[in-house]
């Protein structure tokens, strides 16, 4: 049986992260645990570019942009979607979440979804840093997971 597995080391690949302004406080510490992760398992900071949109709903249509300009190894999706009093908060959580999906099916390289849709702030912040670790790092290392992966399916084809 042959089992393929993505290494959590990178080497020359480019990433390009697309990071919300909304909820910029929970949204920069998102980048910050991304770049930590990829500097830390490889990465030059030269091989990171970083795009801000103004909202979750604006990051489809960059990480669309960005896949199709062929430069980029991986594409990192961030954000902060913490419910409010209204309906929106489903609409815009609903919409990220699709687009991002959508976009990643049809693009030859990993897009990856590290928005965080919290019905509290707090709950937020545990998951920028705090208590339930940084998920801008996991998304980054899920990057570098899947980046490697697609290489070793490549390789075998
Ligand atoms: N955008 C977010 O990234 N997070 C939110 O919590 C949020 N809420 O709750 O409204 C939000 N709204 C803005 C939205 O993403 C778009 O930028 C806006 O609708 C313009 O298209």
């Amino acid at each position: 049986m042959k089992i393929y597995e993505g290494k959590l080391t990178v080497k020359n690949k480019k990433f390009f992260v697309v990071v919300s302004r909304f909820n910029e406080f929970i949204s920069k510490k998102l980048l910050e645990g991304a770049t930590d992760a990829l500097i830390r398992h490889g990465a030059q900071e030269a091989d990171i570019e970083v795009a801000l949109v103004p909202g979750a709903f604006e990051i489809p249509f960059a990480a669309k942009k960005a896949v199709e300009t062929g430069r980029y190894n991986a594409v990192i999706c961030l954000g902060a979607i913490i419910r409010g009093g209204t309906p929106h908060f489903n609409f815009i959580a609903a919409e990220a979440a699709k687009g991002v999906a959508q976009v990643a099916f049809s693009s030859q390289v990993p897009v990856i979804f590290g928005v965080l849709t919290t019905d509290t702030i707090e709950q937020a912040v545990e998951r920028a840093g705090t208590k339930s670790g940084n998920k801008g790092f996991d998304a980054a290392l899920s990057a570098i997971e899947m980046v490697n992966l697609y290489g070793e399916i490549d390789k075998a084809s």
